[in-house]
């Protein structure tokens, strides 16, 4: 089967909405056709400061989040980062192999560094997408399934296994975006030109999928929309209404084109109500689920445990390949 890596941060406590139809819907989706590997990626975490007990607990979280939402330990691999040591060894081979130039026209470290003041920003938050390049590449990854705002991270990763590929013979396969047009994107309930994301400026339209369901059901009924009536699906006229009825569309399994149909002469508020009620339904049994695999530690760890020990099997042949190929001495 092809194989598909990703990761999530475990930072923020509560996945949003952004997180699961951006991303890992896709991985449960994608568990059936591939052989698949996904991880909380809390080496990327530490790229800001954390807690360490907020960091331990929201790791244990994110696996409960993912499990909740559909991840079967018997159908994908799945680890916490750190667990996998190969992650940072390869890691440190590849930033040998990135251009500082190169490395500093990454957008996202941009935005972010910017928005932390440059002197605050560490020097792991400027080598995270490398790192990110050794996450995808030690596992011989044909697609990596992601929102749009990592499109860039994964050219890079491109670029790099085929410079390496072409400087020692070829290692890494080349790994291809899986990013889906409908919901590449999620935007905030407040200002709908806005990635829908957990550093927002206010978290009035970030759908957290941990919060209280009746908080998440007025925040999606005070949706900024337009002054216009007309229920249309307009990414560039009407963004607002547009990202709602991408997020009903994707949470129910009904073409765009049949709600919009649907919703012809009826108002927004019409469109909010409905969509407050299916995001609560869809939130509250997550809710359920990730509560019990938190109530069970013990079952969590070793489902933990047992991904690590296979993607560490993964992770060292494709390390010691680099190794080799690099010219370093084998240790006897
Ligand atoms: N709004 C979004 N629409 C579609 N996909 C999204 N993703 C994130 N936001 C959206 C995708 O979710 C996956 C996990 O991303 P992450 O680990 O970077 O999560 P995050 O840091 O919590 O994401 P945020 O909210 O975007 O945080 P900031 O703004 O701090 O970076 C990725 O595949 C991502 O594309």
């Amino acid at each position: 089967d092809p194989r598909v890596l990703s990761g999530i941060q475990p930072t923020a406590g509560s996945f949003h909405l952004g997180n699961y139809l951006g991303a890992v819907r896709q991985w449960v989706a994608l568990q059936e056709s591939h052989d698949a590997f996904y991880m909380v990626v809390d080496l990327h975490a530490i790229t800001v400061p954390q807690d360490p007990a907020e960091l331990r607990a929201n790791t244990r979280l994110a696996a409960a989040q993912l499990l909740a939402a559909g991840l079967d330990p018997e159908r994908c691999t799945l680890f916490v980062q750190s667990h996998v040591p190969e992650h940072a060894q390869l890691a440190w081979v590849m930033n040998c192999l990135t251009g500082f130039g190169e490395a500093s026209r990454m957008t996202q470290f941009k935005d972010k560094s910017a928005k932390q003041g440059a002197d605050r920003a560490t020097v792991g938050l400027f080598t995270y997408p490398i790192l990110q390049v050794a996450d995808i590449l030690l596992y011989q990854a044909n697609e990596v399934p992601v929102g749009e705002d990592q499109r860039q991270h994964i050219e890079l990763t491109r670029d790099l296994a085929e410079r390496f590929n072409t400087r020692f013979g070829d290692t890494f396969t080349v790994p291809a975006p899986y990013i889906l047009k409908e919901t590449a994107k999620i935007y905030d309930l407040q200002d709908p030109t806005a990635k829908m994301s957990k550093s927002a400026a206010t978290p009035k339209g970030l759908i957290n999928l941990l919060d209280d369901p009746k908080a998440t059901a007025k925040k999606v009924k005070s949706a900024v929309t337009d002054t216009d009536t007309v229920i249309r699906f307009d990414p560039e006229g009407k963004p607002g209404v547009s990202n709602l009825l991408t997020i009903m569309s994707t949470l129910t399994g009904t073409p765009v084109d049949d709600l919009v149909k649907g919703y012809e002469g009826k108002m927004y508020g019409a469109l909010k109500t409905d969509l407050a009620e299916i995001v609560v339904d869809f939130v509250t049994p997550f809710r359920t689920r990730t509560q019990e695999y938190l109530d069970d530690p013990e079952t969590l760890d070793s489902i933990l445990a047992k991904g690590a020990e296979k993607a560490r099997a993964v992770a060292a042949e494709t390390l010691a390949q680099t190794y080799d190929k690099v010219g370093f001495l084998p240790a006897k």
